[in-house]
C-alpha cells in the first residue's frame, strides 16, 4: 500500500471519527424540520400552543398539566419521569415534559395534556371621584342593589342563611369587620400555605359584594351566607391552571354549594371543562365573570356551558360595550360601590363584580330551596330576568331579579313592606233580612325594612 493511499484512510476514518463524534454530543443533528401532520402538533390530545412551543423549544422542559386515566400514571412511573399527584375529587398530573416526551405521552391512551398556562384576576376599573362623597347604602342598601330588587328579599328574612360559597379569587381580608363572622376558612393555593389574605384587593371586594356582613360599612347580596376565600391567584392577580383546578377540588370536598370566579383566560382548557362538569354534576353551581375584554366571546370558565356567565349592565340597564359576548345573564357592574380591601368603600366597574351579584342572589335562591341543583338554578335563573338594552345581543337572558329568582326558585311569595298610611279591607259580609251587613277593617300600615 502506499503512503498516499494510507494518508488517505486514515485522514477519511478521522473525519468519520469526528462526524460520529460530533453528532453524538451535539443531537440537534437529530431533529427533523416539524411536520404540522404529526405529532405532538396536529394530535388532538395536545394543547395545540403547547405543540409548537415545545417543538420550537424541543430541550426546554415545560410545566403540564395532563388529564390522569390508568395508563398514564403507570407511563410516568415506567419512564421515570417524575410527576406530582394532584386532586382527589378531580385527578390529574403535574409534570415537567420536554418535546420528545410529549410526544410520546401524546402516542399513548391519555385523555389530554395542556401547558399549566396562566389565569389572570379580570381587570377592573376603579374610578375614583375623591370629592363626592356617595349616597353609600342609602337606608341601607346601594343603588345596585335596588337595581336588582334585593331590600324585599332581605324583608322577607331571606339573606343566604346556611349557604355556603367559595370565592376563588386572590384570597380575601377577612379581618374586616364586614367580612369576619361569615368567613369559614380557605387555603391559598398560589403560595401553598394556610393564609389566603388578600394583598392584592380583587377577591375582598368580591367577597363584599356577595356576603359583605354590613356590620361596618358594606352589606353584601347574601349578608349571612358563609364563604371560603380559596386564594388561586398571586398578589399580582396571576395564577396557574393548576391552582385553579386545586382550588376546585378544595372548594367540593369543602361541600360548597356556589362557586363564584372572576378571573379567566381565553384558551378552553379540557383539564379546566372536567373539572367545571365534575362540580356541575355534583350539584355544586358555577358562576363566572364573562370577562371585560368586548370580544365576541367569553373567556374561560365563563365559556363552559355548566356556569352560570355573568356581563354587566349599568344604572340604566344598558349592556356595557366591553361585556364580552354570550353572558348567561347580566347584573350591575359598572359604577358601582364596592369595598375595598382597606374596608373603605369606592366606585368600581367590571363583570367581576357583577359576578358575586349573581353569586349572592343563588345563595338567596339556595336558602330558599336548598335541593335545587345546577342545572334547575340554570333554568330558574333563565326565568326571572328582567329586560335590558342590548343591542349587540350580548347578554342572552337579561338582568338578575333577586326577588323574581327567589320565588321562582322556591315558590315562595314575598310579603311587601307596607307603607304608612290607612288600610281598608272586607272582613265580614253578613246576609240579614235581605240585606248584607258589610264590616270592615281598617287599620294603620307598617314601615317596612
Ligand atoms: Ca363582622
Ligand atoms: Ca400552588
Ligand atoms: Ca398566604
Amino acid at each position: 500500500m502506499s503512503d498516499r493511499v494510507i494518508a488517505g484512510i486514515i485522514i477519511v476514518s478521522l473525519t468519520l471519527a469526528g462526524f460520529l463524534y460530533f453528532t453524538q454530543i451535539n443531537p440537534v443533528f437529530s431533529i427533523k424540520t416539524p411536520d404540522p401532520n404529526t405529532i405532538p402538533v396536529g394530535n388532538p390530545k395536545v394543547d395545540k400552543t403547547l405543540a409548537w412551543k415545545a417543538t420550537i423549544q424541543p430541550y426546554k422542559k415545560f410545566r403540564t398539566v395532563i388529564l390522569l386515566n390508568n395508563t398514564t400514571e403507570a407511563w410516568l412511573r415506567e419512564n421515570n419521569i417524575p410527576y406530582q399527584r394532584k386532586g382527589e375529587v378531580i385527578p390529574y398530573v403535574v409534570a415537567e415534559l420536554n418535546f420528545s416526551q410529549i410526544q410520546e405521552i401524546s402516542q399513548k391512551p391519555i385523555e389530554f395534556i395542556e401547558e399549566d398556562r396562566e389565569v389572570y384576576l379580570i381587570e377592573n376599573s376603579e374610578i375614583q371621584l375623591p370629592n363626592i362623597r356617595y349616597r353609600l347604602q342609602e337606608a341601607g342598601y346601594t343603588e345596585a342593589q335596588r337595581q336588582i330588587s334585593l331590600p324585599i328579599v332581605h324583608y322577607n328574612n331571606i339573606t343566604g342563611e346556611g349557604v355556603v360559597v367559595a370565592i376563588l379569587d386572590t384570597g380575601v381580608n377577612y379581618k374586616l369587620p364586614d367580612l369576619d363572622d361569615n368567613y369559614l376558612g380557605g387555603y391559598d393555593f398560589a403560595y401553598d400555605d394556610l393564609d389566603p389574605n388578600d394583598l392584592e384587593g380583587h377577591g375582598t371586594t368580591v367577597a363584599a359584594l356577595l356576603a359583605g356582613e354590613g356590620d361596618d360599612q358594606f352589606q353584601g347580596i347574601a349578608p349571612n351566607a358563609s364563604y371560603y376565600a380559596v386564594k388561586v391567584l398571586d398578589d399580582s392577580g396571576a395564577g396557574k391552571l393548576s391552582d385553579v383546578l386545586d382550588g376546585l377540588d378544595w372548594a367540593v370536598q369543602h361541600n360548597v354549594s356556589i362557586v363564584s370566579m372572576s378571573y379567566g383566560q381565553p384558551v378552553y382548557s379540557p383539564a379546566e371543562h372536567t373539572a367545571i362538569q365534575t362540580l356541575y354534576n355534583k350539584g355544586v353551581i358555577l358562576v363566572a365573570a364573562a370577562g371585560n375584554e368586548g370580544y365576541d366571546k367569553l373567556i374561560y370558565p365563563a365559556g363552559y356551558p355548566e356556569v352560570v356567565s355573568v356581563g354587566a349592565v349599568n344604572r340604566y340597564g344598558e349592556v356595557a360595550s366591553w361585556s364580552n359576548k354570550g353572558a348567561f345573564l347580566a347584573a350591575p357592574g359598572v359604577e358601582i360601590t364596592i369595598l375595598t380591601r382597606f374596608g373603605t368603600t369606592t366606585t368600581g366597574s367590571g363583570t367581576s363584580y357583577a359576578t358575586p351579584i349573581v353569586s349572592g342572589v343563588v345563595a338567596l335562591m339556595k336558602q330558599v330551596n336548598p335541593n335545587l341543583n345546577s342545572a334547575n338554578v340554570k333554568d330558574a335563573l333563565a326565568n326571572s330576568t328582567d329586560p335590558i338594552k342590548d343591542p349587540d345581543n350580548r347578554v342572552v337572558h337579561g338582568m338578575i331579579n333577586a326577588s323574581k329568582a327567589v320565588v321562582e326558585a322556591g315558590n315562595v311569595q314575598l310579603k311587601e313592606p307596607q307603607a304608612p298610611g290607612i288600610s281598608i279591607d272586607l272582613k265580614y259580609a253578613l246576609p240579614i233580612a235581605g240585606l248584607t251587613l258589610l264590616v270592615y277593617l281598617i287599620r294603620r300600615g307598617e314601615y317596612g325594612a
